[in-house]
C-alpha cells in the first residue's frame, strides 16, 4: 500500500525518468548530426535505460494498487556545443536525479514505507553507476582536449556500448538491469 504522498512522489519520478529519456534522445540526435556515431549509440542506450527506469516505477505503483498519473514531459534542449558539453550536462542531470531519488527515499522513510525503501535501493545503486560512467567519459574528453583523433577514439569506444533492458512492458518490467 502506498500513501498518497508516496504515490504522488513516485508519479513525479516517472516524469523525471521520461524527461531523462527525452534529453538523451536529443543528445543522441545531436551526436549523429556531429558525425559522432559512437556517442549517438551511447545516448540511445541511455534513452532505453531511462525508459526502463520509468517503467519500473510504473509497474511498482500498479503492483501496489496505487494510481498512475502521467504528466507532460518538458521539451529538452536541442542544441549542444560539443561532446564535452553534452557529457557535462548529462552529469549535471544525473546529479539532479540522484537528489530526487534521495528525496524519494526520505519520503519513504518518513512514511514508514519499508517496501518502497527496498524498491528505491535499486535506484540509489544505479545512480552511483550513472555518475561514475559520466565522470569517466568527461575525464577522457578532458584528457584528449581538442584532438579530433582522441575524440574519434572515444567515439569508437562508445560505439560498443550495448544495453539489454526489456523493451516490451506489456507483461510487466521483470529483469534487474
Ligand atoms: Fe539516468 O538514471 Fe534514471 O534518470
Amino acid at each position: 500500500m502506498l500513501s498518497a504522498k508516496m504515490n504522488d512522489a513516485l508519479n513525479e519520478q516517472i516524469n523525471k525518468e521520461m524527461y531523462s529519456a527525452y534529453l538523451y534522445m536529443s543528445m543522441s540526435n545531436q551526436s549523429n548530426e556531429m558525425g559522432l556515431k559512437g556517442f549517438a549509440n551511447w545516448f540511445m542506450a541511455q534513452y532505453h535505460e531511462e525508459m526502463y527506469h520509468a517503467m519500473k516505477i510504473y509497474e511498482y505503483i500498479a503492483r501496489q494498487g496505487g494510481k498512475i498519473t502521467l504528466k507532460a514531459i518538458d521539451e529538452p534542449p536541442g542544441e549542444f556545443a560539443s561532446a564535452l558539453d553534452m557529457m557535462t550536462k548529462t552529469l549535471e542531470h544525473e546529479q539532479f536525479v540522484t537528489r530526487s531519488i534521495n528525496d524519494l527515499m526520505e519520503t519513504a522513510i518518513a512514511e514508514k514505507d519499508h517496501a518502497t525503501q527496498i524498491f528505491l535501493q535499486w535506484y540509489v545503486t544505479e545512480q552511483v553507476e550513472e555518475e561514475e560512467n559520466d565522470n569517466d567519459i568527461i575525464a577522457q574528453l578532458k584528457l584528449v582536449k581538442e584532438s579530433p583523433h582522441g575524440l574519434m577514439m572515444i567515439d569508437r569506444d562508445l560505439a560498443g556500448r550495448m544495453t539489454t533492458v526489456p523493451t516490451d512492458f506489456s507483461k510487466g518490467v521483470g529483469g534487474e538491469e
